[in-house]
């Protein structure tokens, strides 16, 4: 067991969190302003998401300088003080390190664009396909399309070669197999733990080790090849994850470590988390977030999901890394819909007690569960009807591509409306001020218009709020063991509207029974006799009026109990 077993992560988006000037941008200063909130949730670790030098076209995720906070955040001076105001309040700080690519304002970008820059290898430069003249269509060095649409290769016309970028044209991605890059990002993050940081969180790390030499993979009907397996856990990925575990000390000094892994499964998950190889303390997996997606399409081809699927993906997840490696557990966070919209019901009627039914099935799984801001007060997905409403580049990459090729628009904001990552991205709710407390000035992205509603200040004031029921769930982590070290078993996999599990260890065990349906629904047979057992946490009280603790589950209602 390590500190992180049994610690809960808050992840703040620094833009959208809390603005100090009035700005309209969310800032450090603003997230010391609100330590004591996060304190009083009672979480042990922040994640933020990137806060570096950038020129923001992928808010933040594309990185000119790593060492210096960007202005519109702050200054390093105040990257110190939240650190220390973190340390003083015993919750962990943890960064944002995006390794996989830089932005092409980085300087070592700008000096590889020269072809005789000994940085030139920093980054996947190539030439035209065989045969092709340079810049004309279809003679880039592979058919890989980008995940923001479009290619991955932009032409460089003053060279004629092209350079890859997975994400946006402004994020080429850095070549690891080049020694000096990987010790160039290994001397930046030790520089930060140095400071004080406590570990990270790695962006897109499984795509850091590319099979080489670059070739083509399957084509869709467009030419493209959308198959990201190709550019995923590559021969050297072990490797590079060993050596930056040893050179940054992750394993030596007790970091945290998360690694975001596109396409990773769970036999990959396990090698990567297993602390005997000294690689990554959790991945953080998409098994779970695709469930509502066409499966031979993108996540804007909406389908239905099935609960019986979201619980044998869970499930499976529990069971592969068991005794083995570790979970991250999450429902929502920046690049995600609010899970209360996807998962819940987010009606005014089942709302609250669909964010806390959510909640409790998440958080007594096995591993170490990730709140996204705003999923302790249960925000809504941001409800806008406009395509102007929207910032994010992948959400108007797709819009204008869909729209172009003639899809008519009420079905791309139908799409964008479920999916967009704007969702998450509103602002932070505070309290029900025009600005919903998060700003003096105009925010960068709209509030939710439900933020009169639903805010911090009036969830702190209901004892029966959500954000009381994410109290209660995380120090019940902390005060009962099973809830971290239990064996996990999976109860009615197929039930369609019940999720019911048990973690067991030696001296306990816990039963979560939770009714993920807007309608009531009667007690289950083939649950385990509770006759004898305690409710140690519930979202509707389970005394008087006829109701016992086998008795009709309402609408999301959830029971947490001790056999
Ligand atoms: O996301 C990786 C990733 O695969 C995303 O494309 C994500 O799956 C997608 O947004 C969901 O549709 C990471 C970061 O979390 C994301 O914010 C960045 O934009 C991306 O890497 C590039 O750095």
């Amino acid at each position: 067991m390590t500190w992180w077993h049994n610690a809960v992560v808050y992840q703040i988006y620094p833009r959208s969190f809390a603005d100090s000037d009035g700005d309209g941008v969310g800032d450090l200063p603003g997230i010391v302003s609100r330590l004591d909130y996060l304190a009083g949730l009672g979480v042990d670790v922040v994640w933020l998401s990137p806060i570096f030098t950038s020129p923001m076209e992928d808010n933040g995720y594309d990185v000119a300088d790593y060492d210096n906070v960007d202005p519109l955040f702050g200054t390093n001076g105040d990257l110190d003080a939240l650190i220390d105001g973190s340390h003083r309040r015993g919750m962990k700080l943890v960064l944002d390190m995006v390794l996989n690519h830089t932005s092409s304002q980085h300087p070592w970008f700008i000096d590889s664009r020269s072809k005789s820059s000994v940085k030139r290898d920093w980054y996947y430069w190539r030439p035209a396909r065989p045969g092709f003249t340079p810049g004309t269509p279809g003679a880039e060095p592979t058919n890989w399309a980008a995940f923001f649409g479009g290619r991955a290769w932009e032409y460089d016309p003053e060279s004629g070669e092209y350079y890859l970028h997975l994400f946006a044209p402004g994020q080429p991605d850095l070549n690891w197999d080049n020694p000096d890059v990987r010790q160039e990002l290994f001397a930046m993050m030790r520089r930060y733990v140095d400071r004080g940081v406590d570990g990270f969180r790695f962006d897109v790390v499984n795509m850091v080790s590319k099979t080489l030499p670059l070739a083509d993979g399957p084509a869709a009907p467009d030419g493209l090849c959308y198959d990201p397996s190709l550019v995923a856990d590559g021969p050297r990925i072990h490797e590079f994850l060993a050596d930056m575990n040893r050179e940054v000390g992750i394993s030596q000094r007790d970091l945290f470590s998360v690694g975001e892994m596109v396409m990773v499964d769970v036999e990959k998950a396990r090698v990567y988390t297993d602390p005997g190889n000294r690689e990554l303390g959790m991945v953080i997996s998409f098994d779970h977030m695709g469930l509502d997606q066409d499966p031979a399409g993108l996540k804007w081809d909406l389908r239905p999901y099935r609960l019986a699927d979201l619980k044998h993906v869970l499930a499976h997840w529990q069971d592969g890394l068991a005794g083995v490696g570790w979970n991250c557990l999450y429902l929502e966070n920046h690049d995600q819909p609010r899970s209360v919209s996807r998962f819940g019901d987010d009606s005014p009627q089942y709302r609250v007690a669909s964010a806390k039914t959510l909640a409790t099935t998440l958080h007594l799984l096995g591993g170490t569960p990730f709140i996204y801001q705003g999923e302790e007060i249960g925000m809504t997905n941001a409800g806008f009807t406009d395509l102007e409403q929207y910032r994010d580049v992948e959400s108007l990459n797709f819009a204008h591509a869909a729209l172009g090729a003639g899809l008519p628009e009420p079905a791309v904001l139908a799409s964008l409306g479920a999916k967009s990552r704007d969702n998450a991205r509103t602002p932070m709710c505070w309290d029900g001020s025009a600005s919903a407390g998060f700003s003096e000035g105009t925010p960068w992205l709209p509030v939710n218009a439900n933020h009169g509603d639903i805010n911090a200040a009036s969830d702190i004031a209901d004892p029966d709020s959500v954000y009381h029921h994410y109290r209660k769930l995380i120090a019940l982590r902390h005060e009962v063991p099973v809830v971290t070290n239990g064996h996990f078993e999976l109860l009615l996999g197929d039930d369609e509207r019940i999720f019911a599990y048990t973690r067991t260890s030696d001296d306990a065990t816990l039963l979560v029974v939770a009714n993920w349906c807007s309608q009531p629904t009667t007690w289950p047979d083939g649950l385990p006799d509770v006759t004898n057992a305690t409710l140690v946490l519930g979202t509707h009280p389970v005394t008087g009026n006829g109701r016992e603790l086998a008795g009709e589950l309402a609408a999301w209602e959830s029971r947490v109990l001790l056999l």
